[in-house]
């Protein structure tokens, strides 16, 4: 009784397990007719929007506060298709009402990335909602017709290095370009509902040539014309310091693993000011 009122206790460990398998079960109910038969893919790019606007000179922006709720961050051009995942995750949140929007965000791209497969995503609760007057400004995530010097000013700004560019491009396993959201179209992989490094290991080994077609440019697999890499994606394989790492996960899937798994961890926290002590909890799959 009383699942819909609010708590009175601190949630403890196994409340935000409670909610990890309900994100769990959604992932592909009513998904038949959707993409590739998942909303995993959107629940990842949700997360990781929520959380790569952070700014770690001014300490703005980041997961904390879930602003991507409000217009105008709504309206980002970025952000076109992700009210697909916040209505998923609107109806999670009607069953677990005591938990913040930008602690499900997060949380749900912890969900989509391990039940596809892919690593332990530590995580640690103590986000809170804010309102539209923190809402970041346009222009913080990447734009994909750029090149390797816009994302080096894009990541370093929130704090990371090449090689954890690198790791976290590596999500581009996942889901496909949509031509009413980015207008870029197709999947990166041939199994875009699976966390795997082929990212890397097609990056390389495929022959890429330009898509011929009246969309933004990018290229596509000359062997099959039916997968795709954003001029973003191709600058990791033209700039020496990037591919350096793409060559290492492309061959070792164990460390691509590793690596990602901490810096999507990292990238969820970002700005967040957690409460002294927060552990990081480990949540068990649906199969597990
Ligand atoms: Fe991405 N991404 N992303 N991406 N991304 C798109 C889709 C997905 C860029 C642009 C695009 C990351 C980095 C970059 C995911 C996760 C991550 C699309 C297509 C574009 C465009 C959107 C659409 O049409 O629906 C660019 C540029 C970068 C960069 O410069 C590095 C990172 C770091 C992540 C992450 O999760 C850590 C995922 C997942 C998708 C698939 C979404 C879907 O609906 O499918």
């Amino acid at each position: 009784t009383g699942t819909a009122l609010k708590k009175l206790s601190k949630p403890a460990e196994k409340d935000y397990q409670a909610v990890y398998e309900a994100i769990a079960e959604k992932l592909e109910e009513g998904a038949e007719n959707y993409d590739d038969g998942s909303f995993g893919p959107v629940l990842v790019r949700l997360a990781w929007h929520a959380s790569g606007t952070y700014d770690k000179e001014t300490g703005t922006g980041g997961s904390n506060g879930a602003t991507m709720r409000f217009a105008p961050e709504s309206d980002h051009g970025a952000n076109a298709g992700l009210k697909v995942a916040r209505d998923i995750m609107e109806s999670i949140h009607k069953r677990f009402p005591w938990i913040s929007y930008s602690d499900l965000w997060t949380l749900g791209g912890v969900v989509a990335i391990q039940e596809m497969q892919g690593p332990t995503i530590s995580w640690r609760p103590g986000r809170s909602d804010k309102d539209v007057a923190a809402c970041s400004p346009d222009g913080r995530l990447p734009d994909a017709s750029k090149d390797q010097r816009h994302l080096r000013d894009i990541f370093y700004r929130m704090g990371w290095n090449d090689q954890e560019i690198v790791a976290l491009s590596g999500a581009h396993a996942l889901g496909r370009g949509h031509p009413d959201r980015s207008g870029y179209s197709g999947p990166w992989t041939f199994s875009p509902t699976m966390f795997t490094n082929d990212f890397f290991k097609l990056l390389l080994d495929e022959k890429w040539q330009w898509k011929k077609w009246n969309g933004p440019e990018q290229h596509e697999d000359k062997k099959t014309q039916s997968l795709m890499m954003l001029p973003t994606d191709m600058a990791l394989i033209k700039d020496k310091s990037f591919k350096k790492w793409v060559d290492i996960y492309a061959n070792d899937q164990e460390k691509f693993f590793e690596d990602f798994g901490n810096a999507f961890s990292r990238l969820l926290e970002l700005g967040v000011p957690f409460e002294e002590g927060t552990k990081p909890m480990r949540f068990k799959t649906l199969n597990a």
